[in-house]
């Protein structure tokens, strides 16, 4: 299996983590894309992936899956032992339904807001920029913390009593909030609580091992 992503990126994560959940990672190969110099966008990688995003899965025989939702329930079909996309049709519906509510709320608000209102990854890159609509993605994101926030002052996790797809969706939008410099407002204690907890999950301690090997190694 093949991986085409960057080590930093906040959906590149969700690939990882969930990856890391199935122990696959070290037998994954990772292709870095530079985001930073628009590699993502050249006609190269836009044949790989139409939409010009990452990460991207490739499979020994060449087909490829994009789309991080796409991604896991591609990894669970081939485990089914430790399902992170649900096992029963309730549990598939609602995980479902929390992972889109968490990349339409927060995830995907957040990196509007970064690639609109903020620099983002640079004008080499944002070759179009609207820095209203940013800050509407932002407002957005912000809610989308609190509706979060209450949905952990009730359940253990964002889908109810198992970690799931839809976690790994909202520390997604926790990476990337902090990556744009937008904090979770202190207030939101159950969702701090729930990610202090999320840390400690040995998936999420060997992405962020990862990451930080990667960065060690390119500063080097
Ligand atoms: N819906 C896609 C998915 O779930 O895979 C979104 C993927 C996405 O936006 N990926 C980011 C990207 O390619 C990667 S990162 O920002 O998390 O590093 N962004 C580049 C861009 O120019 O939008």
């Amino acid at each position: 299996m093949k991986i085409y992503d960057w080590y930093e990126g906040p959906y590149p994560a969700r690939v990882r983590i969930a990856l890391a959940e199935k122990g696959w990672l070290s037998k994954t190969e990772f292709v870095p894309i530079n985001l930073w110099t628009g590699e993502h966008k050249k006609p190269e990688f836009i044949a790989i992936n139409y939409s010009g995003t990452l990460p991207v899965l490739e499979l020994d025989d060449g087909t490829l899956i994009a789309e991080c939702t796409a991604i896991t329930q591609y990894l669970d079909a081939l485990d089914p032992s430790c399902a992170l996309t649900g096992t029963t049709p309730t549990e598939k519906g609602v995980i479902h339904m929390m992972t889109k509510r968490a990349e339409i709320e927060f995830l995907d608000a957040v990196a509007v807001y970064f690639h609109h209102a903020t620099p983002g990854l640079g004008p080499l890159v944002e070759l179009y920029q609207n820095p209203e609509w940013g800050n509407r993605m932002r407002d957005r994101a912000v809610r989308g913390m609190y509706y979060f926030d209450r949905v952990l002052q009730t359940q253990p996790y964002v889908a109810g009593d198992a970690f799931s797809m839809a976690d790994i969706a909202v520390i997604g939008g926790m990476i990337f909030s902090a990556l744009a410099q937008l904090p979770v407002p202190a207030e939101c204690a159950a969702l701090h609580e729930w990610y202090t907890r999320m840390q400690t999950r040995s998936s999420v301690q060997q992405w962020k091992a990862m990451v930080d090997a990667e960065r060690l190694q390119r500063k080097a």
